[in-house]
């Protein structure tokens, strides 16, 4: 029997059958809750951003796949920008600091160590405050990890499939997979010898070494550069030619410093690291992890490098969080 997923204030949708609720209240009062100390205002604006949100859009759940195909067809503008063979051919050639690492089709891009700026002093109280931090090198993936990729690890160790892996949109093999818990991330990551980031190595990787509001620089999204949603939170929009996910590799112009493709927007992606203030409050007891980057269902407010969700780590029926790994140094 489905349970009713709320989407956001007088919107109800049937979806799926799911175990959990997004951002319901109480299970949000621990001490790394953004909700904590904070003015019901900014508690209900959180509660709106749920990545579970933009279901009115969504088929049912198990649908058949040629049906759905029809009804929602390849979206306008789809052309994926990256092909196996390019992503080989760009590494034959030497012009990207990047090894094919472990993942089949999904590179490792060289984050050099040095100095970036971390946080904002302009922003949400939770992005406070601005400062410079000396990085150690890492490796990150260049895009989201795909269906494929996942179907992959699936079938190499039995982990459980991700909860929209027969969907006929969302389930397409070069789509970011989604509906993924944190659990199921990591251990995606950890198979193959890497980790989830962590907030400092994201917004190092999406905002360059000056501290970038958005991957490709400072001034805001182009249709171009970003898979988002509708001016309003949060529904999809199709005017960047993509009314939910896009392929992982699309979006080039809206590539980071080092070629990291959509660290904003098309789905967000987990963290390794559990939600706390930045200064000020303990973390004791905290257990939601953090979300970055926004997705396709996002408005202009999330759709920022800084942005921190905090997440039931638990939740793995949103359709829009996915994640990407990264290798640290040793
Ligand atoms: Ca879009
Ligand atoms: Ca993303």
């Amino acid at each position: 029997m489905s349970s009713l997923i709320v989407c956001r204030a007088g919107v109800v949708t049937p979806l799926c059958p799911a175990g959990h609720l997004p951002h319901k209240g109480g299970d949000r009062q621990d001490a790394g809750s953004p909700l904590r100390d904070r003015s019901s205002h900014a508690a209900a604006e959180v509660e709106r951003d749920a990545w579970a949100a933009p279901l009115a859009s969504l088929p049912p759940c198990g649908g058949d796949a040629r049906q759905g195909r029809g009804g929602y067809g390849p979206p306008l503008g789809y052309s994926p920008h990256v092909t196996a063979a390019a992503i080989a051919l760009f590494l034959a050639s030497g012009s990207l600091a990047a090894d094919a690492g472990p993942i089949a089709g999904n590179p490792l891009i060289e984050i050099p160590a040095g100095p970036f700026v971390f946080g904002r002093d302009d922003g949400p109280e939770n992005e406070r405050p601005r400062r410079v931090l000396e990085g150690r090198a890492f490796a990150i993936n260049r895009t989201e990890i795909t269906n494929r990729q996942y179907g992959a690890f699936v079938a190499a160790t039995g982990h459980r499939r991700a909860f929209y892996a027969d969907h006929p949109l969302l389930g397409l093999a070069d789509r970011p997979v989604v509906g993924v818990s944190w659990g199921d991330a990591d251990a995606f990551c950890r198979h193959y010898g890497l980790a989830l980031p962590s907030e400092q190595q994201y917004e190092r990787a999406a905002r360059g070494t000056e501290g970038n509001a958005f991957p490709w620089g400072t001034r805001s999204r182009g249709e171009a550069r970003a898979n988002i949603g509708a001016a309003v939170c949060c529904t999809g929009d199709d005017r960047d030619g993509y009314p939910m996910t896009a392929p992982a590799g699309s979006f080039n112009a809206g590539a980071s410093l080092e070629g990291v493709l959509n660290l904003v927007g098309n789905v967000w992606e987990w963290t390794r690291d559990v939600y706390a203030p930045y200064i000020g409050a303990s973390v004791a007891g905290g257990r939601h992890r953090v979300l970055r980057g926004g997705a396709w269902n996002s408005d202009a407010r999330h759709l920022t490098t800084t942005y921190r969700l905090a997440y039931d780590p638990d939740f793995r029926f949103a359709a829009n969080g996915g994640f990407r790994c990264v290798r640290s140094s040793p």
